[in-house]
């Protein structure tokens, strides 16, 4: 073999070489986006309401985008705020929706309709 082969050779070697480093340090910048979760997930909170107590279904929540799904078991009318956002008046036997952004922290919410907050609708929900 002459030397001009083995030059030629050794300078192929070298090319394959570097493109497969290339494909490795590309699978290695990849590979954590991949593996990346999507957003963060929805959290649906269940209220229920009634004469004059709110029950929901989970006391903690992670921050972020929070619905609460607003079942009134009760007799008369109630609404349901929290963060500056108040959901429209839910009838006996109806259901609504209030969907908002909660920071980490103990974040109050009430019945805005007169006395129903002094009576018991209204309370604090720790947030994530
Ligand atoms: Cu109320």
């Amino acid at each position: 073999m002459r030397a001009e082969n083995l030059v030629w050779e050794g300078s192929l070697m070298n090319r394959i070489a570097l493109a497969l480093g290339v494909a490795l340090a590309a699978l290695v910048v990849a590979a954590p986006i991949a593996a990346r979760p999507s957003a963060a997930t929805a959290t649906t909170v269940t209220v229920s309401m009634k004469e004059f107590k709110f029950t929901l279904s989970k006391t903690s929540v992670k921050h972020g985008t929070v619905t609460f799904k607003l079942v009134n078991k009760g007799h008369i009318a109630h609404d349901f705020a929290i963060a500056g956002k108040k959901s429209p008046k839910i009838k006996p036997g109806k259901t609504g929706k209030l969907t908002v952004t909660l920071k980490k922290g103990k974040i109050a919410y009430k019945c805005t309709l007169p006395g129903h907050a002094a009576a018991g609708m209204k309370g604090k929900l720790t947030v994530t």
